[in-house]
């Protein structure tokens, strides 16, 4: 998978983490529990290394739950506080809100909260400060700069752009793409959607069968898989000038779909691999 990169964007969001830094005992780092290697940004930790840190999960409900509580051991066992909140579940909301407020001697806590684009931030502090201050949506990119949210008297959070770091590994570079923290223009969308589909028959057979009503293919070979993509556009009526099935809007469609949790609670990375 190749990425095609914005240096200066990021760099401008760097900076504004920089000066955020500044103004907080600790920071939050936002990890999607589908993807807590790739969604680790190697440049937050350069930047953070005088700082507290604490790692949240987000978007658990998407996850493969089995795979999750691996990964709470995993962090556990290395002693790193780490929690896991659902923004719409009350209970995991207010014990990470109390978590926060608890720690350290200050009279008012502020912390930073970071995290690839589309993590899950903004929403979160939404959630914790129970109100809808910070600007949510669908794709990355969402939050443009540094925006404090005042949760009450002892507590106050930093709601940040996303951050994303140069290089990938390719993997990384999947990963990304599949969650939704890379624009659709960045990556080729359709080889995106050919990985997916081996992902998904991998962890859960079957349930593309069962979502789209086409049988899965024998072979796992991308040229069949590609013939594979463009069935399944037929079947949905996604269909170019000619009547070949129209594989682009599919692999959109399968990307939405996996971000979404259509195709079931599917975890890319576990710490098993
Ligand atoms: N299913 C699910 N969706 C979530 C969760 N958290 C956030 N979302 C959704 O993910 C999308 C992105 O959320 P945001 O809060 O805007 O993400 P962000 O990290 O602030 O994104 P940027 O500002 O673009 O960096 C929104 O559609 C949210 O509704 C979660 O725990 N589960
Ligand atoms: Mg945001």
């Amino acid at each position: 998978m190749q990425v095609q990169w914005f240096p200066g964007h990021m760099a401008k969001t760097l900076r504004q983490l920089r000066e955020g830094l500044k103004l907080v005992e600790a920071v939050v780092e936002l990890r999607d529990a589908r993807a807590p290697l790739s969604t680790a940004n190697p440049e937050v930790d350069k930047l953070t290394q005088q700082k507290e840190r604490l790692v949240v999960f987000t978007k658990a409900d998407l996850a493969d739950p089995q795979v999750t509580e691996d990964w709470a051991e995993y962090f556990s066992a290395q002693g790193i506080p780490f929690y896991t909140v659902d923004p719409r579940a009350k209970a995991s909301v207010k014990a990470l809100a109390e978590f926060l407020a608890s720690r350290g001697k200050r009279a008012v806590k502020r912390y930073m909260i970071v995290g690839v684009p589309n993590v899950g931030k903004s929403t979160l502090i939404n959630a914790i400060g129970r109100r809808s201050s910070a600007k949510t949506g669908d794709r990355p990119g969402v939050t443009r700069g540094l925006q404090w949210v005042r949760v009450n008297e002892h507590l106050e959070l930093l709601d940040t752009p996303g951050l994303l770091w140069r290089k990938f590994t390719p993997e990384a570079a999947l990963h990304l793409s599949l969650i939704g923290s890379i624009d659709e223009q960045r990556f080729d969308v359709e080889e995106a959607a050919l990985h997916l589909l081996r992902i998904v028959e991998g962890k859960r057979p079957g349930s593309l069968k069962e979502r789209y009503g086409v049988d899965y293919p024998a072979s796992n070979e991308f040229p069949i898989l590609y013939d594979y993509l463009g069935e399944l556009a037929r079947k949905r009526g996604y269909l170019r000038s000619g009547g070949a099935g129209d594989t682009e809007k599919m692999a959109q469609t399968l990307l939405r779909e996996f971000q979404r949790g259509k195709l079931g609670r599917i975890s890319l990375e576990s710490p098993r691999d």
